[in-house]
């Protein structure tokens, strides 16, 4: 098993200095998985984004490992191509190492403009990891909601109000989208559960084709909560299984997290601005009975996934 102090005694390869707002999760994620990542030597690649605004300011770099920028829409191919580049390199025998590839990219540069590049990169099999920063919405340009952003949320194109209650559509299911790929691992998490975040890492990026991890990261500017309840809210979206902690291994799903009392979703939604409207009057009690209603459908969903087509499963 993962230890802290094993992880603390790794080299800091996602530096201080960057430009990212006080509690911003998604700053918090890239540290641990570059922490996760060691001794392996990794190659990344990072769409445009706010990781790509706060970390890497013409001259300065927050990066203390190769990272290619690359357009909104390309973190995918941007990887392949590298993977593509390396295993001929290897192959010449002009590459010993035994290199990694990572692909960044925000929930709006993965689940909307990049799904068709992340799709090709999948289908082709090319052995990278991929990294969903997911902070569910468009961030970096002032909070537009994104296909991941929850229903009820309130962002600057699903503004809260008398005609709108939020956002009126639920959040798209980027895993499954990702496991008809068939790809070697998936994986969801969250970075208050540094170990199970870690463990994830290495699988990935150790796993014999490409590899998919959707990581929630609270962002305080968008989600408008409390720059010190950010690991609070990672952890509470798991307790109130918004988002559940599960991964896809040679076609089983294995949920990793089971909360010993599951919280009501309003846990969740309460300390954030983006869900204050709904808790002033008869039609946000709606919002959030139909929230909880999909937050329990998908939860026992993913349970009958587990037991259908889980270790369980495999052994009946
Ligand atoms: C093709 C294209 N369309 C739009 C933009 C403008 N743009 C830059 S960052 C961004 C939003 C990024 O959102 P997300 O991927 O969710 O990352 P976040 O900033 O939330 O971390 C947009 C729309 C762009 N750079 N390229
Ligand atoms: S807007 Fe959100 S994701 Fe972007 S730097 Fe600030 S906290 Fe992080």
């Amino acid at each position: 098993m993962l230890k802290l102090q094993d992880l603390a005694k790794n080299q800091e390869l996602f530096s201080h200095g960057h430009r990212a707002c006080a509690g911003c999760g998604e700053a918090l994620a890239v540290r641990q998985i570059l922490l996760a990542a060691q001794p392996r030597p990794v190659v990344t690649a990072m769409a445009t984004g706010c990781l790509e605004i706060f970390s890497s300011i013409y001259p300065h770099s927050a990066w203390q490992v190769p990272m290619i920028h690359t357009a909104f829409e390309t973190a995918a191919s941007t990887a392949a191509g590298v993977e593509a580049a390396y295993r001929f390199a290897k192959k010449k025998g002009l590459i010993s190492d035994d290199i990694r590839i990572i692909a960044f990219a925000g929930d709006g540069g993965t689940y909307d403009i990049g799904l068709q590049a992340l799709s090709g990169a999948l289908e082709r099999r090319h052995r990278f990891l991929y990294v969903c920063t997911n902070n569910e919405a468009y961030m970096n340009t002032g909070i537009q909601r994104s296909s991941a952003t929850p229903y009820g949320a309130d962002t600057t194109t699903s503004p809260a109000g008398r005609v709108l209650p939020g956002k009126i559509q639920h959040r798209k299911n980027i895993m499954e989208i990702v496991i008809a790929h068939d790809v070697a691992y998936a994986a969801q998490t969250t970075v208050f559960f540094w170990r199970d975040l870690a463990t994830k890492v290495q699988k990935a990026l150790d796993a014999p084709g490409p590899s998919f991890l959707n990581v929630l990261v609270p962002c305080p500017l968008g989600w408008r909560h409390l720059p010190s309840e950010t690991v609070k809210l990672s952890r509470l979206a798991a307790d109130t299984c918004y988002w559940p902690l599960y991964e896809y291994e040679n076609g089983r799903y294995k949920v990793n997290y089971t909360p010993t009392k599951k919280l009501p979703v309003e846990e969740f939604l309460k300390p954030q601005g983006r869900f204050r409207h709904l808790f002033s009057g008869e039609a946000g009690q709606q919002v959030i009975a139909e929230l909880q209603r999909y937050v329990d459908e998908q939860w026992e969903l993913l349970l009958r996934k587990q037991a259908l087509f889980g270790e369980e499963s495999a052994k009946a």
